[in-house]
């Protein structure tokens, strides 16, 4: 009897004071009661304390655990009243004993507790990092209403996102403990990364060529016509080690007659005969994806691919019931990669180019995370959210293009009518849209990312060609007054305590750090981290604003996470804050104009 009476006081003391945990407390007081052994009590007592020291460590008890467990089981046994920390005594468990044999039996009873407790063990002895949390996802796949009234003009929120208080929700619903802990922590460790690099030099040609003719003989065993292109995705993955969502593509560049199969012979034709074995990743990747006549990759090549990252990521699986965004997804994927990787705005990407970028890696890590928003480079869902979602903001009209009155209301009114009169006129980039004056999708997305991420190359090119005027290649004195002026005024009329253009020169002067004083070029902003801030100074009031008053929420969101760039920062920032308007959107259940009004931003 003295052992159940520690076994409680021990949980009561770690987790009363966190409100919304104490379903588990209930549940754990279950052990030493319902078994006499008290070898068994002092093993469930050991188990409990790892378990709650880990579920602790991740901070995820109060998320997806607890609530999850009371509605997975059949509970209708069970008075509600009891499931409350103040009545948790040992009184109430001794006198009513029925109670808490049924809830441990309950939890017993379900396969996943008996792995679930093998697994933690077994990493809380091993020292390692459970990733509890990321398995819940396909389970919360659920869609979710669309955040505009009209229907669906917006995407939906990616369902694993642990910005968005949505989540929170989702993970409640989960059905049972066993699901929510499942997967990462039992599944057998992952096959290791593929090579891509040989750190002294590819083996040799033969020997590569034996080993690669022995996998190849054992993948194509016993499939006389060749493999379907399901089967061929093992190909992919196992021989030629590229990403699991290059198979079709590359079934497509073999199966050249369309048949559906690809022959063994066939295949060793491409990949060893044609010498594919033998190159670089690049190479191999660059040959996959262009046309065969072609020496440059444009942006419909990259389209066979997404379709088939959406089709079978797990991370995208959510988009499967909304083929319009999944279109959309892809394209904006697809603006991004040209945006940073050739910014000549011509469409076309030379394999010098892709092998300067950073895509392949992204491409790797994409194959390799489960969850598509930790791959911050190109292909983050939420990101693709934000981008989405600011456009649909400034397009009123919902024709698909933004004009010079739409733009101005970007940021909440931070640009000078000057720097969008600018951006007009194309010098930053040329529109793709075909209406005369107005921006289409495409050029939207360059302009986001030009005007969220000024610390990038692209981003300083576009605005040092909008600040340009003469196109000259320098940008002088006069022409940063040009766009200052229209600051200074704002800042006159909001009753601000303005800036004078001299005073503002010489900060800007010292925070560039040009070659020759009298005047700046590309390469000198290149040079200077703090490029950015001088574009705000000339024509983003409220970045300026924010930067002379060193925003603490900004600094602090800088500090926690020095790694991200100031794009990632302010998509991130962005999702959580839309995510949250449609959380209010659904309570008020309010009309368009509601909406409408909730959507000033910060700054
Ligand atoms: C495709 O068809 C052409 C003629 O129709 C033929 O010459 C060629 O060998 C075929 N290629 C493959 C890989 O079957
Ligand atoms: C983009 O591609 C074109 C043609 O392939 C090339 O001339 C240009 O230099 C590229 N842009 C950049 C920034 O590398
Ligand atoms: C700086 O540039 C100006 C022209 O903008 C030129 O007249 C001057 O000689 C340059 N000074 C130096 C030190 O190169
Ligand atoms: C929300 O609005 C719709 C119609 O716009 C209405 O049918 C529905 O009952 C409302 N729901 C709530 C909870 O007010
Ligand atoms: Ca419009
Ligand atoms: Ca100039």
């Amino acid at each position: 009897k003295s052992t159940k009476h520690y076994f409680i006081s021990i949980f009561g003391i770690a987790l009363f004071p966190h409100g919304k945990q104490r379903t588990i407390v209930t549940f754990s007081v279950a052990f030493p009661i319902t078994r006499e052994d008290l070898q068994l009590a002092r093993f469930s007592l050991i188990f409990f304390l790892i378990f709650v020291v880990c579920l602790i460590r991740l901070r995820i008890i109060k998320m997806s655990m607890v609530d999850a467990i009371v509605p997975g089981a059949d509970m209708s046994r069970v008075d509600a009243d009891l499931l409350q920390l103040q009545e948790m005594s040992s009184f109430v468990l001794t006198s009513k004993p029925g109670f808490t044999q049924s809830l441990f039996d309950q939890w017993l009873s379900l396969p996943q507790a008996h792995q679930q407790i093998a697994s933690l063990l077994h990493d809380a002895l091993a020292g390692s990092t459970l990733n509890v949390a990321s398995g819940s996802s396909s389970a919360a796949s659920n869609s979710i209403p669309s955040m505009f009234p009209a229907g669906s003009a917006a995407p939906p929120l990616s369902p694993r996102s642990c910005g968005s208080p949505r989540m929170t929700r989702q993970r409640a619903g989960l059905s049972n403990l066993g699901s929510s802990l499942k997967p990462t922590t039992i599944e057998p460790a992952k096959e290791p990364m593929p090579q891509f690099y040989f750190e002294n030099g590819r083996p040799p040609p033969s020997e590569m060529k034996e080993q690669c003719m022995f996998r190849i003989n054992h993948f194509f065993y016993g499939h006389m016509d060749g493999l379907q292109i399901q089967e061929f995705k093992l190909v992919t993955r196992e021989i030629c080690k590229l990403p699991s969502f290059f198979s079709t593509s590359l079934f497509r560049k073999i199966d050249v007659n369309n048949t559906g199969f690809v022959t063994r012979e066939a295949f060793i034709d491409y990949w060893v005969n044609g010498n594919m074995l033998i190159m670089d990743t690049t190479t191999q990747i660059f040959k996959i994806l262009k046309q065969q006549n072609q020496n440059y990759i444009v942006k419909d090549d990259f389209k066979p691919l997404l379709k088939e990252l959406l089709a079978t990521h797990p991370g995208l699986e959510f988009l499967q019931t909304t083929p319009e965004f999944q279109e959309r997804y892809a394209e904006t994927v697809t603006y991004r990669i040209f945006y940073y990787i050739n910014r000549s705005g011509n469409g076309r990407l030379t394999f010098r180019e892709l092998r300067r970028g950073n895509l392949i890696d992204a491409m790797i890590h994409a194959d390799q995370e489960e969850d598509i928003n930790k791959v911050l480079r190109y292909f983050s869902y939420e990101h693709f959210y934000v981008i989405y979602c600011k456009f649909w903001e400034l397009d009123t009209d919902h024709d698909f293009l933004i004009d010079k009155e739409n733009l101005m209301r970007y940021g909440n009114h931070a640009l000078t009518f000057r720097i969008v009169d600018r951006i007009f006129s194309q010098v930053g980039r040329k529109f793709t849209s075909k209406v005369e004056g107005k921006m289409g999708y495409e050029d939207f997305v360059y302009f986001i990312l030009a005007e969220e991420d000024k610390s990038s190359e692209p981003s300083l090119e576009y605005w040092f060609n909008c600040i340009d005027l003469d196109g000259n290649g320098i940008i002088t004195r006069n022409e940063m007054q040009f766009f200052y002026e229209e600051q200074l005024r704002r800042m006159e009329c909001m009753a601000q305590e303005a800036v004078l253009f001299e005073d503002i020169l010489c900060q800007m002067i010292d925070m560039i750090g040009p070659e020759n004083e009298s005047h700046v070029t590309l390469q000198d902003l290149k040079g200077s981290k703090l490029s950015g801030n001088v574009f705000n100074i000339l024509f983003n009031l409220n970045k300026f604003m924010a930067f002379e008053t060193r925003d603490p929420f900004l600094i602090r969101q800088e500090r926690e996470n020095p790694t991200l760039t100031e794009w990632d920062r302010f998509a991130h920032r962005e999702y959580v804050r839309l995510s949250m308007e449609e959380d209010v959107e659904d309570a008020s259940n309010g009309s368009a104009e509601a909406w409408d009004e909730s959507l000033e931003s910060p700054f």
